[in-house]
């Protein structure tokens, strides 16, 4: 009887600890940010970034097609774009405020910059 309370107790442990990381992984993306992350549910915080309309953000090499989520904490669009060989492609446009725990199929890891833009449709070339 004594063992089974134990084992509740550190499951329900194991639990709690796993919700803590989670919320605190959502905290430590600021507000005005855009912060993406390798896999889905904001797990694995690769970048937080920022910046003004008409602005391009590059990825660093190791971030590119690997975002999975991401918080835009800022009042702009961010065009999330794919670069090919002859014409790049906006893959998803996160607006502003929007959270996505886990990107749809087209634009699941293979995001490689960013262009940022005050209102919405202004993305090249969506898909
Ligand atoms: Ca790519």
């Amino acid at each position: 009887m004594r063992r089974s309370r134990v084992v509740a107790l550190s499951v329900l442990l194991a639990v709690l600890g796993s919700v803590s990381l989670a919320t605190s992984a959502q905290a430590a993306c600021s507000s005005g940010t855009f912060c993406g992350y390798d896999a889905a549910s904001y797990v694995t915080k690769m970048y937080q970034i920022s910046g003004g309309s008409g602005t391009t953000i590059s990825l660093a090499d190791a971030d590119k097609d690997k975002t999975t989520s991401a918080h835009n904490k800022t009042t702009k669009y961010y065009c999330g774009v794919n670069e090919q060989l002859f014409a790049d492609h906006t893959l998803y446009e996160f607006h502003p405020g929007e959270d996505v725990p886990s990107l749809n199929s087209t634009a699941n890891n293979a995001i490689d910059h960013y262009d940022v833009k005050n209102n919405t449709g202004n993305c090249v070339n969506p898909i």
